[in-house]
């Protein structure tokens, strides 16, 4: 899969995705990740990336020029399922959206800035608008980020049968289970004897009765899922 990243601040994102289960997934050749730097498809002689708005209200919009060359650009070498932008008013991300972007070839993350970008770029030009959260970001890029890692881990090969993405919470819109390390007591307190017994029917169904009530109780929302789809 591969998924290319356009942003005003590719700095930000290069850390994040150049770790861990992301650096092995590139190294295997199972994800390629490309960030571009829209200032250089920017045809403004001081490689200006923002306009005014019409209208109404203080604050810059992303122009249009350099991300219209941009996509363009993309798009005249290879064929995208979806071009995303990230706005905290695009609909909100999930496991769900990560499983099917996870299926896809080719992505492009466009991230937004300012105040946003043109409307008619957003009906023209994208085919997905994605929020990861309600509250407000500085930029889209560390919405990228989060896209870009939870749809990378899931796809096939990338991850190891024990970390498998099937055992993750939410995939069966469950939390995880409580989880224990040695010492088998620490500060007077016990691992449940379950998990030292070495049945592993009965640590599947102990943790699986404790992933229900931890998200009955935490929960509520994710649990009435879990029971819709059962
Ligand atoms: Cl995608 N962008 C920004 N700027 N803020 C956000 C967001 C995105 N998702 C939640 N808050």
């Amino acid at each position: 899969m591969r998924i290319d990243i356009i942003t005003v601040l590719p700095e930000i994102l290069e850390n994040p995705l150049n770790y861990s289960i992301l650096r092995r997934a590139q190294d295997k050749g199972l994800a390629e990740i490309y960030i571009h730097n829209l200032r250089d498809f920017s045809e403004d002689k001081h490689k200006k990336v923002d306009d005014y708005s019409f209208g109404k209200g203080a604050g810059m919009v992303m122009a249009i020029q350099p991300i219209e060359k941009a996509i363009n650009f993309l798009c005249s070498q290879r064929e995208y399922d979806e071009i995303i932008f990230t706005t905290p008013d695009g609909k909100l991300f999930d496991q769900k959206e990560a499983n099917l972007l996870s299926l896809k070839k080719n992505i492009i993350i466009l991230c937004g800035h300012y105040k946003g970008i043109d409307q008619r770029i957003r009906e023209t030009l994208i085919t997905k608008e994605i929020s990861i959260g309600d509250y407000v970001l500085t930029g889209g890029e560390l919405a990228a980020a989060v896209i870009a890692d939870s749809i990378v881990r899931l796809i096939p090969g990338v991850l190891s049968d024990e970390t498998s993405a099937l055992t993750d919470s939410f995939q069966d819109h469950l939390l995880s289970p409580p989880i224990y390390t040695r010492p088998s007591e620490y500060k007077g307190m016990k691992v449940p004897d379950v998990l030292l017994s070495g049945n592993e029917k009965l640590v599947d169904d102990w943790n699986h009765e404790q992933a229900v009530e931890r998200t009955k109780k935490l929960r509520p929302d994710l649990y009435r899922k879990y029971l819709d789809e059962d």
